[in-house]
């Protein structure tokens, strides 16, 4: 008794954690199939005392699946998501593909679990950097308004995958070294690639016309979906820091309501489902992602009432990019279908 779920890019860093929060949070699958690209194809993964062999995704793969989890990048999510929604399978999309689709909904179900119930097979789970972002806004929001947000990002490497993380393991190990010789970050495809061990890379992503990255893009343009605010004002610098895990967020906000206290805004965050408050300067508690790794929560700290502006407030946000950000927000989303009857049960 239990759904039949499938993982696609199971032996990806993404993929793992969703296995993990898969066992680690009783999700009621009966079966587990557990898919990636042919060249991981064949491998052996132990989940939970039980050893699993990993088949090569293909559109045969989906046949009475009922959820598809899929983090496999986004050219096999372009090729077999809808193979799998046309099989019956609700797929939960990890990556940038269907994300500003008008047809799919954006979901951080803290913030807009009800869109859920416009599905039409595929929902998209949002970028790392904006989902925490979007976690300790809409609480303000709700209580206060929101006119306006400026965010500078500090993000992690694991962001950027396996590979980032490799190469910032090993020029650490080579710090001192002239030519560490980068060739992963800021962008695989790039014509330059600059070290990051000992570095700040204001760039994620490719560079897009009006001067923004496309990562950049992604966090103000999925803000406003999955916020259904078309017209907030938003921008975005997303740069990429050397820390292997744990995204952090200097965030820049403006409320609609006149008189709030930085008390009241303390005290929406306190209570807001999934965050934790670490805020207490004079001991210096403050949220990093050295300690919010493998953590569930979004954290937020620092936060301050803008000097020149009665409606402004500075916070710090961190959450880890693969947990919130990645594997445990789409388990989230499958748990909110359930829930909601949209999945229904078995
Ligand atoms: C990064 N935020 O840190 C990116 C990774 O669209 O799901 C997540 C990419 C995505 O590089």
């Amino acid at each position: 008794q239990g759904y039949i779920v499938a993982v696609v890019g199971a032996t990806g860093a993404v993929g793992q954690k969703i296995i993990e929060k898969l066992v680690e949070r009783n999700f009621p699958y009966s079966t587990l199939k557990l898919l990636a690209s042919k060249n991981s194809a064949g491998k052996q993964v132990e989940v939970n005392g039980t050893s699993y062999t990993i088949e090569e995704a293909t559109p045969d793969s989906f046949e009475g699946v009922d959820v598809a989890f899929f983090s496999a990048g986004g050219a096999i999510s372009k090729a077999l998501a809808k193979e799998a929604s046309n099989r019956g399978a609700i797929v939960i999309d990890n990556t940038s593909a269907f994300r500003m689709d008008k047809d799919t909904p954006l979901v951080v179900p803290e913030v807009n679990k009800q869109a859920l119930h416009e599905q039409k097979g595929i929902i998209a789970n949002p970028n790392c950097s904006t989902i925490q972002m979007v976690c300790a806004l809409e609480p303000i929001r709700q209580h206060y308004g929101l006119n306006k947000v400026i965010v500078s990002t500090y993000q992690a490497v694991s962001g950027a995958g396996a590979a980032a993380i490799q190469e910032l393991t090993v020029q650490s190990e080579a710090i001192q070294e002239k030519n560490p010789e980068p060739q992963i970050l800021p962008v695989k495809s790039a014509e330059k690639h600059y070290p990051i061990a000992g570095n700040v890379i204001p760039q994620i992503d490719v560079f897009e016309t009006d001067g923004f990255t496309f990562e950049e893009h992604k966090m103000m343009n999925e803000t406003k979906k999955i916020m259904s605010m078309p017209e907030l004002s938003i921008a975005a610098t997303c740069v990429r820091v050397p820390v292997v895990t744990g995204h952090s967020e200097s965030v820049y906000i403006e409320v609609d309501k006149e008189n709030v206290t930085l008390n009241d805004i303390k005290e929406v965050l306190s209570s807001a489902k999934g965050i934790t408050v670490q805020d207490k300067p004079e001991q210096q508690h403050y949220p990093m992602p050295y300690f919010a790794e493998d953590k569930d929560d979004v954290f937020v700290g620092r936060i301050r009432k803008d000097p020149s502006s009665d409606k402004g407030f500075h916070m710090w946000i961190v959450s880890d990019n693969l947990l919130k950000g990645a594997a445990l927000n789409s388990i989230q989303i499958a748990e909110a279908l359930i829930e909601e009857g949209i999945l229904k049960e078995v």
